[in-house]
């Protein structure tokens, strides 16, 4: 950590001091975020953001980009053996970079593009009509079935009738296993590219408990700081022979000089993802993802799919008269964060808060939580359901209680 008194920017360093202390006593159930290690954080910090190195490694605008070439290759070699991939490229600032840039290198304006909804679990960059993508693309959107699971009938349908130059599978907010055998089958007899977005489950499938889209996909793309447990930003692996469209997307096509400090941070995550510890890790976060779907369903609470497979559920709250933006604003209250997630035939949709919230474990693992605990955590939100008034202070308590037995945010 940055030795906050040995700064003059008391003002920023403050909130850093802040955020800090924050971040170790609240209950962190944000599927999509997790704790870096020390050396993660060390080089994010590191003089590797002074570089400037548009373009790829031995290919470079800019001079002194020798350590940077190593260091970007180094993060290429540990990437595509992380994953046992052909080729993969680094630099996409974020998940979302990464899937413009294979839209890029493969579809042409107004083409066709099959994608989850968002309600149903997609992401925003999967054709929303907010998004660049909605705009790029004529998408359509496939779902789940009433159970909550992928409606894979309905993909090949949609697919048959819309003759998609891509299909999109992977999603932000569904927690049922993602059959890519199964795509792939779809795709060939359409004829149309298959582009994984493993952005959530990618520390999972790193660490073989979940199945890989490699050589089923033609295009992966990821993200380092959910399950994987690195700093914030996206990555792409493909086959040899689509390496080039994919770099050329990524830079000239529509990125600056790549955050080679973030490259660095990469480099180490994928590094501490290949060790038998992080296996272990990934264990823990489904067993406690498990915990907390079994206990939700014992206290009523709808668990669309009835479990998960993975690291989030998402609970609907329809029944309940509730919106998931005023319960996430509760749970706030007691410290514990969740995200409002729309659900499969949502009520309310986004514009007026979503019926759900999405709930995940791979943070509160990391801190050392166990299945009793991430029980427990359910059980206070149950009581807030029940009676927020009466019971809001109760819960604080136990909440404070049980976080400060997880005094550290760091794994080493
Ligand atoms: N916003 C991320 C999530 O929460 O899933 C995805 O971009």
């Amino acid at each position: 950590m940055i030795d906050e008194k040995n700064t003059n920017d008391k003002e920023v360093f403050d909130l850093v001091t802040s955020e800090y202390e924050y971040q170790v006593s609240t209950v962190n159930l944000i599927a999509s975020e997790n704790y870096v290690s020390e050396n993660v954080l060390r080089a994010l910090g590191s003089v590797f953001t002074n570089k400037y190195a548009e373009g790829l490694p031995g290919r470079r605008y800019y001079s002194g980009c020798k350590f940077v070439d190593e260091l970007e290759n180094l993060a290429i070699e540990r990437l595509t053996k992380l994953f046992g991939a052909e080729a993969g490229n680094v630099q996409p600032y974020s998940g979302t970079q990464a899937n413009m840039a294979v839209y890029f290198a493969v579809l042409e304006r107004g083409d066709h593009v099959l994608s989850m909804s968002l309600n149903d679990g997609g992401h925003l960059s999967h054709g929303a009509l907010v998004n660049f993508s909605g705009e790029l693309c004529n998408f359509v959107h496939y779902g789940v079935d009433k159970k909550g699971f992928i409606d894979y009938d309905n993909v090949e349908y949609l697919a048959k009738k819309h003759k998609p130059r891509l299909i999109v599978c992977g999603a932000s907010s569904y927690s049922r296993v993602i059959n890519f055998e199964k795509f792939r089958e779809i795709a060939d007899k359409v004829g149309a590219y298959l582009l994984a977005d493993i952005a959530h489950i990618a520390g999972i499938i790193a660490a073989g408990l979940h199945p890989s889209p490699v050589s089923l996909a033609d295009f992966i793309t990821g993200t380092t700081q959910k399950t994987l447990r690195g700093p914030r930003g996206g990555f792409i692996l493909c086959s040899k022979n689509m390496a080039k469209a994919v770099d050329r997307s990524i830079f000239p096509g529509m990125q600056g000089g790549p955050h080679v400090n973030n490259i660095a941070a990469k480099a180490v995550c994928f590094r501490e993802a290949m060790r038998p510890e992080f296996k272990k890790y990934i264990c823990q976060v489904l067993k406690n993802a498990t915990a907390m779907a079994e206990e939700a369903s014992l206290l009523g609470f709808d668990v669309i799919s009835g479990g998960t497979d993975n690291h989030l559920l998402v609970l609907d709250l329809s029944k309940l008269g509730i919106s998931g933006d005023k319960f996430q604003d509760m749970l706030d209250e007691v410290d514990i964060n969740v995200t409002k997630q729309a659900v499969p035939n949502d009520r309310l949709g986004w514009s007026c808060g979503t019926s759900g919230i999405r709930v995940g474990s791979a943070a509160v693992t990391t801190r050392g939580f166990k299945e009793e605990d991430c029980r427990k955590v359910i059980n206070a939100i149950a009581l807030l359901r029940d009676n927020f008034n009466e019971n809001k202070e109760y819960v604080k308590e136990k909440i404070k209680l049980l976080i400060s037995n997880f005094p550290d945010l760091f794994v080493s």
